[in-house]
């Protein structure tokens, strides 16, 4: 997706059912805020860059230079690559533990993969109103977590924290209230039943050989 002409980037369909990340995450919230929230970003990001230098940009080119663009590509880009990423994050039959190098890599910098999951749900759990929480890999090849507000990402010239996310966790409200309401933690605490590992550590593995 990342170095596809911005122009060329297409909206995706989802790897499994509305239904299929049930109990954690209900039917009618898989279905609203991919073919609502989501559709809407894609639809205003395309409105937004037509006609302009941005049309024939790689994707992740315009992501990294944001801050010269308009908020609405600020906005609809980031909520088109953030979606994107997260649907990909999840599946039915996931949770477990990381394998392989990310799971050193983790237990490197956060000692366990225990203590960087709590490191990642307070970040997801401390973002004030709409946001993501984020395991970045650092442009110097570290793992670390953040948090960024409303549709930003840390790919952007913005972010407080720079690098390449490979796992990202939605804690606006539509992500989570038809089902959560306000208890925003146990949304959080249940997101680690339907974590995809093995997608996790592909993203891992391609963050580090774009880095090289
Ligand atoms: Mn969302």
């Amino acid at each position: 997706m990342i170095h596809t002409a911005t122009k060329d980037l297409i909206f995706p369909s989802l790897p499994y059912e509305y239904s299929a990340l049930e109990p954690h995450i209900d039917a009618m919230t898989m279905e609203i805020h991919h073919t609502k929230h989501h559709k809407a970003y894609f639809d205003n990001l395309k409105n937004a860059i037509q006609g302009t230098e941005m049309e024939s940009m790689p994707f992740v080119e315009l992501l990294n230079h944001i801050s010269r663009y308009p908020m609405v590509v600020r906005n609809n880009g980031g909520g088109h690559y953030n979606h994107s990423l997260f649907w990909e994050l999840l599946s039915p039959q996931g949770g477990g533990e990381p394998s392989g190098e990310l799971r050193e890599a983790i237990i490197k910098k956060f000692n366990s993969v225990d203590e960087f999951k709590n490191n990642f749900s307070d970040a997801a759990k401390n973002r004030f109103g709409s946001g993501w929480a984020w395991l970045v890999v650092k442009t110097d090849g570290n793992l670390v977590v953040s948090s960024t507000p409303n549709q930003d990402n840390p790919l952007m010239d913005v972010a407080e924290c720079r690098g390449i996310p490979i796992l990202g966790l939605d804690v606006w409200e539509h992500a989570y209230y038809l089902k959560y309401q306000n208890r925003r933690p146990e949304y959080i605490a249940n997101f680690w039943n339907i974590v995809n590992w093995k997608v996790v550590e592909a993203n891992y593995i391609n963050a580090l050989s774009a880095l090289r």
